[in-house]
């Protein structure tokens, strides 16, 4: 059992080591196809981070939920690293996957918070998130400091195989070192979506729509607000919109729209005019500085300005304010969501 994270900055180099690692430079920059492999809220992050991977390290990254992938055959060879991530390190579906690949002689990295749990014991390598006990069920810090072990995994991985320069690693962890701040930052500006989850409180369903990782995100803010407020609602891929759930955009229906990606920017709001002019109620999130989306939604939420990789970690908080709030405003327990366990072990 580990009892260090395996993955932190170094101050003075501006880069990321991982000193608990155990295989060579040589070993994890020959890998060459990735699986992420997780349930709820874990398989979430697994969707940020396989875009990160990605853009920084070009290797290919599938994302699959646990309860689907143990049941596969999925093709792996002997360059094919297996990424888990839970929370609890229980979840059963999780670690039957991690079970199955480890009897296929796949390695598996862990990506958990508790030490001594199944997936940290029987992960080969272990990235502990430290996100300190879960006290509540519906999972918010777990999944920021998830996200956050992926892009020190990712940064890593990117620095090993020589696709990002030391420049490239040390801009984005000067920008990691400063999410803290902004984060406190946007915790202290709650009050309008306070006033907006008011608004969707007795709304029978929602939609969250974005584009790349504002869409993955989308699905955390959709999930949580399904998990503790019960009112339902579907994160859609705003350019998907069109092939037929268009058809439910009506009258009043409330919309989360999210607009963080200046490269698909122009994109997201034609989407945004197309629910719009169907009748929705639009809460967009832009960056800092924005002034377009205002004019197109009917409010908006901006959110301070980070690398665009970084986006999700300030883009989710406010969606999880939204899921507390309404749920507050509908008088339900927000700790104590029903049919939610914290760890799903059957
Ligand atoms: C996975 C998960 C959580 C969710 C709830 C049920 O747990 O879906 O994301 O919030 O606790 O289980 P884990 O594998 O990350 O512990």
């Amino acid at each position: 059992v580990r009892d260090t994270m395996g993955a932190r900055i170094d101050e003075d180099n501006k880069r990321v080591v991982l000193p608990e690692l155990n295989m060579s430079d040589a070993e994890l920059s020959a890998y060459d196809r990735l699986y992420i492999v997780a349930c709820g809220t874990s398989m979430h992050a697994g969707l940020v981070g396989k875009d990160v991977l990605e853009k920084w390290t070009r290797v290919p990254v599938e994302v699959a939920v646990a309860s689907e992938f143990r049941y596969r055959d999925p093709i792996y060879t002997d360059k094919t690293l297996m990424i888990v991530i839970s929370q609890s390190g229980e979840t059963a579906d999780t670690l039957a996957a991690l079970r199955e690949a480890k009897k296929s002689g796949v390695k598996v990295l862990a990506i958990t918070n508790v030490v001594g749990s199944s997936v940290a014991r029987e992960a080969d390598e272990v990235i502990f998130t430290w996100a300190g006990p879960e006290v509540a069920v519906a999972s918010t810090k777990a999944y920021t400091s998830q996200v956050i072990a992926l892009y020190l995994f990712s940064l890593y991985f990117a620095q090993v195989k020589g696709t990002l320069s030391a420049a490239e690693v040390a801009d984005v962890v000067e920008h990691l070192q400063a999410l803290p701040a902004k984060i406190s930052a946007i915790l202290d500006n709650g009050e309008p979506i306070r006033q907006f989850a008011k608004t969707i409180q007795n709304a029978t369903s929602l939609f969250f729509i974005g584009r790349g990782l504002d869409y993955a995100v989308s699905l955390e803010g959709s999930l949580k607000l399904k998990e503790i407020s019960y009112i339902h609602s579907e994160a859609y891929a705003a350019g998907e919109l069109k092939h037929g759930t268009l058809a439910l955009i009506e009258d009043d229906i409330p919309v989360v729209a999210l607009a963080t990606q200046a490269d698909i920017y122009e994109k997201m709001v034609s989407n945004i005019v197309e629910v719009k002019a169907r009748g929705a109620h639009v809460l967009g999130f832009a960056l800092e500085g924005d002034r377009e989306l205002a004019k197109s939604v009917d409010e908006v939420i901006h959110i301070p300005a980070t690398t665009p990789m970084l986006t999700p970690i300030l883009t989710v908080i406010p969606l999880q304010l939204l899921a507390y709030y309404t749920s507050a405003a509908r008088g339900l327990d927000v700790d104590k969501p029903r049919n939610l366990a914290k760890s799903v072990t059957v």
